[in-house]
């Protein structure tokens, strides 16, 4: 028999169907035995009356938790069920693959008369074993949430005409900047890995695309031991062509994310309230925007945060975190787009008006820098200035040529994918990776 989704099965009441998942808990009593199979779409309860059944006795006796079972049996409804007030009443059942004794806690086990308190196993002691980590509701929630996200900022870019596209990873030049890059034997010489796919997206302008899209790895050798950073992570980036300025990049993203959120909490905003106690607030348009030096000067005023004058040219760790509070009070707002950033702590790319103020943003989230956008330069004599400046006009040499034949005026920015599931959720990067790269994680 076809096996059936537990969420489906559960609508069967009085039909036979066959289930098949994990086992997510078994509870053994002197004439019954419950299990509770788990499946990615949800979980059912197994009775078994004993005495009608001695030829499973052995096969129960070995039964472990997270072993995977085969059941077909009838739907039966019963109301002192807890899980949806059914069960499955079976007429069949086989083992697929029996589970060891579990080398981690995913959750704190509380004492009993004869055991002792199990604490939860650590982020890393659940890392070096995630696949089992991801059983989990809540990990499995996550990375639904992150499909509908994902899934829901191509749906709004397709259907404003943007193409997308598949950059090279392994490239002969580093594109953010030199010193946050893995360098790869490549035969005989040196290639790296690409920190972003910012120059092919705009070569994709260059190409005539006028509007593209890219999700994919992204990676970044910065030793960092922070909640959120790793060393490799998705990025989302989309580039497009004949803006006017950077404030249409800025509007295509409020829109994109606006969209994005009211998806989210559209499929899973119940449960993601449940599971992780966070509520996904739909924004409103337009998001708040504040220069730098302004924002520095309200985080003094309002709260008595001064930063070392040096550091003022960019976003200090604190100053984003409290940006937050401040987003909120003032502006009653959970984003906040920071412009006005100091020309030497944005890459050469960035467009530059007469002042030679970048035309470029950080977009923070919850106190969390997501994004950086632009417009940039595409008029071949300064962007090749601007990159001399910054002494990359050799490495960079390939680049430029893409705006030597011709290029529109565009603009565009990436998101982190990790970041903003991270954000939404309330957890670490580390536990918002499926699988977390860091400068000691190179397993599983
Ligand atoms: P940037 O370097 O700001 O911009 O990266 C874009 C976004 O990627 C995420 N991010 C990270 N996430 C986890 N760990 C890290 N180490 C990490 N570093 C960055 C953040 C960040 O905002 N080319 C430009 C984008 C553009 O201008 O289009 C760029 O790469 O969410």
């Amino acid at each position: 028999m076809e096996r059936v989704y537990v969420a489906d099965a559960l609508k069967k009441t009085g039909e036979t169907v066959t289930v098949r998942g994990f086992v997510d808990n078994l509870r053994d009593s002197k004439y019954m035995t419950f299990i509770v199979l788990k499946d990615i779409t949800g979980k059912v309860q197994i009775t078994i009356e004993k005495e009608k059944h001695p030829e499973w006795e052995e096969l129960l006796a070995g039964l472990t938790g997270d072993s995977v079972i085969s059941v077909v049996g009838e739907v039966n409804a019963n109301d002192y069920v807890k899980m949806g007030g059914v069960e499955i009443l079976p007429s069949e059942i086989s083992v697929d693959s029996v589970a060891e004794a579990l080398p981690i806690a995913r959750k704190a086990i509380p004492a009993t008369k004869k055991k002792k308190e199990v604490e939860r196993s650590s982020i890393d002691q659940r890392i070096d074993y995630r696949w089992i980590d991801l059983r989990t509701d809540e990990n499995q929630l996550m990375f639904k949430v992150q499909t509908v996200m994902v899934n829901a900022m191509r749906k709004f870019l397709l259907d404003r005409n943007f193409i997308e596209i598949h950059t090279p990873k392994l490239i002969g030049a580093a594109s953010e900047s030199g010193a946050d890059v893995f360098a790869v034997e490549y035969f005989d010489r040196q290639a790296y890995l690409a920190q972003s796919p910012q120059f092919y997206k705009q070569m994709a302008m260059a190409a005539g695309f006028e509007r593209i899209f890219e999700t994919g790895p992204v990676f970044r050798a910065e030793k960092s031991y922070t909640n959120r950073h790793t060393t490799e992570f998705t990025g989302f980036d989309l580039e497009f062509s004949y803006i006017n300025s950077v404030k249409d990049v800025m509007k295509m993203e409020e829109e994109l994310l606006t969209d994005m959120l009211r998806e989210v909490k559209e499929a899973y905003g119940e449960q993601i309230k449940e599971l992780f106690g966070k509520e996904v607030i739909v924004p409103t348009t337009p998001f708040p925007v504040i220069d730098l030096q302004d924002l520095y000067a309200a985080l003094e005023k309002e709260y008595g945060y001064v930063a070392p004058e040096e550091e003022k040219g960019d976003l200090t760790t604190e100053a984003e975190q409290l940006s937050f509070r401040y987003a909120q009070e003032k502006f009653g707002h959970e984003f906040l787009f920071v412009t006005g950033y100091s020309v030497d702590k944005r890459p050469f790319y960035h467009m530059r008006d007469e002042q030679g103020m970048p035309q470029g943003y950080d977009l923070i989230w919850r106190g969390v820098e997501i994004t950086t956008g632009a417009q940039r330069e595409h008029r071949y004599e300064i962007l090749k200035k601007q990159a001399q400046e910054k002494g990359l006009d050799q490495d960079v040499q390939f680049y430029l040529e893409f705006f030597r034949y011709g290029c529109p005026p565009h603009g565009g920015f990436g998101l982190g994918v990790d970041r903003m599931t991270m954000l939404l959720l309330d957890v670490s990067i580390k536990e918002a990776m499926f699988l977390f790269r860091g400068p000691n994680r190179l397993t599983p």
